[in-house]
């Protein structure tokens, strides 16, 4: 399970799966071609920039010009992040990427995408590196103690119905140490960097989105939600933590003691007292740093 040196030697050994060329630029139809017949996935566009893959993936779902696809671009200029942060995203150094989706399960469920997605993330760099990408609750993929991805999900919906959801996924994984801003260096990190692999983005768009299936049919069609709920507390880095929680009208600390069935994350408090906390606009650090 642990992510740092032992993940390495399995990552570098891997090499099939590894790119020497990982700012080669992406094609849809080679996308497709790695791909079985998914359904979201049978539309996916990919342009070399755009301001936000999730501010494209809305405008289209919003027109109707996009029923279920992926948005992909090889850069962002205006990359979002939660609470309107921004989320770095240079040409070729990651995957920036949008799923659009029309979930018919109530909006109560939707925290369920990012922690699907979050989980798909996890698996697919797994199998194509053999390192384990840490969950971070609520939205963020780390790898020794460094964000490696962020996962943004916004709605249209009302209070029965989502009209449509985007997932937005961006994942640092041909960043170099120089490509990173002082104030994000230590905090923000890479595949790269972090295991010296070179991931090919297209195998690993591929892997995401067949796993993503996978664990969203899965909830969809069985409404169980238990085997993913078991997954996320396995590669949960901040379960059993001490945290503290940045919310809009308080502040706390706790121990982080599990994810309940509807993704929100119970604190422990000295006092005794459990919180639940919802993921909507909280912001959560450990005591002993980032995570
Ligand atoms: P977040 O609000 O949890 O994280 C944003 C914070 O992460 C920033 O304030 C900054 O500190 C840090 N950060 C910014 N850029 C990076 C980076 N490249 N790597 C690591 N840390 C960074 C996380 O929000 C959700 C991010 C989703 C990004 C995807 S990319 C595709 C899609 N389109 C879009 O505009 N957003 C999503």
């Amino acid at each position: 399970m642990e992510n740092s040196r032992q993940g390495r030697v399995e990552s570098l050994s891997k090499s099939k799966a590894l790119d020497k060329e990982p700012l080669a630029s992406l094609d849809g139809q080679q996308i497709k071609k790695l791909l079985d017949a998914w359904s979201f996935s049978q539309d996916i566009r990919i342009y070399d920039r755009l301001d936000s893959t999730n501010k494209k993936a809305k405008d289209l779902a919003k027109e109707g010009a996009i029923f279920e696809g992926v948005i992909i671009a090889d850069e962002q200029t205006e990359g979002r992040g939660r609470l309107g942060r921004a989320w770095l995203s240079k040409k070729g150094t990651g995957i920036w990427m949008s799923i659009v989706l029309r979930p018919v399960f109530s909006p109560n469920h939707a925290a369920k995408l990012t922690v699907i997605s979050a989980l798909a993330v996890s698996q697919a760099v797994y199998r194509l590196t053999g390192t384990r990408l840490l969950i971070k609750w609520p939205n963020d993929l780390v790898l020794n103690n460094k964000k490696i991805c962020g996962i943004l999900t916004e709605l249209r919906a009302d209070k029965e119905k989502i009209h449509y959801a985007v997932v937005g996924i961006g994942i640092n994984t041909a960043s170099q140490e120089g490509d990173f801003p002082e104030d994000l260096a230590s905090i923000a990190s890479s595949i790269l960097i972090e295991t010296g692999s070179l991931v090919d983005r297209k195998q690993l768009i591929a892997q995401i989105l067949r796993e993503f299936q996978d664990l969203y049919s899965h909830f969809t069609k069985g409404g169980d939600f238990s085997s993913h709920r078991a997954l996320y507390r396995d590669l949960s880095a901040s379960l059993g933590k001490r945290v503290r929680v940045l919310g809009p009208k308080e502040e706390f600390e706790g121990l982080a003691i599990d994810l309940t069935d509807s993704c929100s994350l119970l604190v422990r408090k000295d006092s005794g007292e459990i919180e639940e906390v919802m993921a909507g606009d909280v912001s959560v650090r450990g005591m002993a740093g980032y995570i």
